[in-house]
């Protein structure tokens, strides 16, 4: 069975009964006669796998059984010399499992015939294609009886969370993707690792990756490379990629292939010396400690809520021994003080998007881990060039009062709250090492949830000290 068989059969059992509408990409343009490269809205290709823009699908769920109609770009010879090969018609039934395919042109005209009968509609009414393509049109195909158009019976339900909900659970089929993915991955960070030398410029370095990562497979990248040599290693989201790399300093790439849609998502941290300094091996280990922990946590019952706080815990201690805070670990934590060295999640959910659909939350409690769910572990500690004397606060803060106080107060009210709280606090200075100043490292790797150990999808990336010198000297 296809990936988005499974899904559409799995989507039937929930609604039972019901039409489910959805809309494909559009192509967006960039100037001119030329556009941004089409990619498939990841939905859609979830439920269809159809790889074309301009599609809609309708899929009527009786007795919990799918029935898939698409709506597809017409075979044309004309359009199709200038533009590349189209699916069709034909080809959608024969390959992508519809009983039925039309014109993407009789969307409007078919959809009053193909609801007969359906007055429960799952849809997503918050994206535009809905205002586009279906808030009129579901007036006359689900009509009030006595008013015609005017008013609908149509019952609107949520689409996306049900969606969301089966993306958390990959089965078999999308695993194997994955792991395809972070397979092409892993060669292009050794290719890297291997390549990256000073005097090279970050683009440079990226280009090589990538052309690995393509000429293995991958359709195109996860997201856009993170190639941050030195002080930008302490920029989160660096991609401009235009400077050029110095001895002594460390070299951080997050980057990783797509491939069958699914991404892989990867951090490597190294020196472009070839080997670590001292300062730099510090620092590296501390994360990779706190690193290899997260990574243990991935079991059925855990949380990410947890796993975070045991991260925050494990690089506090890490920020105590390295000197980079002014008091203990406790008040590392309660006042916040980590936060300017480690101020991200320590993971998030890896499939179709490389942040991929699920929340982090079930029923108001923190989610739990099950079998078959992928998310990253990725701690970092980042040392900005920008503040060698940090005044740091001494004021008890709680993430979860903190945003719990914007919920009720309003977000206006409760930062500057927040504001006036941070400068009425005593503050005390402190100096930080200058040999640590300018060093990122952030590990990440892409873990599987599974009822026996946690499987890492990217272990082939070297990792350790020696692991990594091997390649880099
Ligand atoms: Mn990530």
């Amino acid at each position: 069975m296809s990936n988005s068989t499974i899904a559409r059969t799995e989507l039937a059992k929930i609604i039972k009964n019901g039409a489910v509408l959805l809309h494909g990409g559009e192509i967006s343009y960039r100037n001119n006669d030329t556009w941004y490269p089409f990619r498939q809205n990841s939905n859609f290709y979830y439920l269809t796998e159809w790889p074309e823009p301009d599609a809609h699908a309708v899929i009527l769920i009786k007795d919990s059984k799918p029935e898939l109609h698409l709506f597809v770009l017409d075979r044309n010879e004309e359009m199709e010399t200038w533009d590349g090969k189209r699916i069709g018609q034909q080809g959608a039934v024969e390959n992508f499992n519809a009983v039925k395919a039309y014109s993407n042109y009789e969307y409007n005209s078919m959809l009053p015939k193909l609801l007969e009968g359906n007055k429960d509609i799952y849809c997503d009414y918050s994206s535009s294609s809905f205002e586009k393509y279906d808030r009129k049109l579901l007036s006359t195909a689900v009509p009030y009886d006595q008013r015609g158009g005017e008013f609908s019976q149509a019952i609107l339900h949520p689409l996306l969370p049900l969606i969301s909900e089966l993306r958390l659970i990959k089965h078999e089929g999308e695993i194997e993707l994955l792991q395809k993915a972070c397979d092409i991955t892993v060669l292009g960070h050794i290719e890297a690792m291997k390549f990256a030398k000073p005097g090279m410029h970050e683009y440079q370095v990226a280009a090589h990756m990538e052309k690995v990562f393509i000429e293995n497979g991958a359709e195109r990248l996860g997201y856009p490379s993170i190639v941050a040599g030195g002080n930008n290693s302490c920029i989160l989201h660096y991609s401009t990629n235009r400077e050029m790399l110095n001895e002594n300093e460390v070299l951080l790439i997050d980057a990783a292939a797509e491939y069958g849609m699914y991404s892989s998502d990867v951090t490597r941290t190294f020196p472009l010396s070839g080997r670590f300094s001292s300062a730099q091996k510090d620092i590296y280990n501390e994360v990779l400690k706190a690193q290899n922990e997260g990574i243990e946590g991935v079991v059925p019952g855990n949380t990410m809520k947890n796993i975070h706080h045991q991260t925050i815990k494990s690089l506090s201690e890490s920020l105590v021994n390295l000197k980079l805070v002014p008091l203990g670990v406790d008040e590392t934590i309660s006042m916040l003080h980590f936060f300017e060295f480690f101020m991200h999640g320590t993971g998030h959910w890896l499939g179709l998007d490389v942040h991929d659909a699920g929340s982090n939350e079930l029923n108001g409690k923190p989610r739990e881990f099950l079998s078959g769910m992928v998310t990253t572990i990725e701690p970092g500690i980042y040392v900005r060039p920008t503040k060698p004397v940090i005044e740091f606060p001494l004021l008890e803060r709680d993430f979860d009062e903190i945003r719990e106080r914007r919920k009720t107060l309003g977000m206006e009210k409760a930062t500057a709250l927040e504001k006036e709280e941070l400068q009425n606090a005593k503050t005390i200075k402190h100096e930080i090492p200058k040999e640590l100043l300018g060093i990122g490292v952030r590990i990440e790797d892409d873990i599987l949830c599974t009822t026996n150990s946690p499987v890492n999808l990217t272990e082939k990336a070297p990792k350790s000290v020696d692991e990594i010198e091997a390649l880099t000297s």
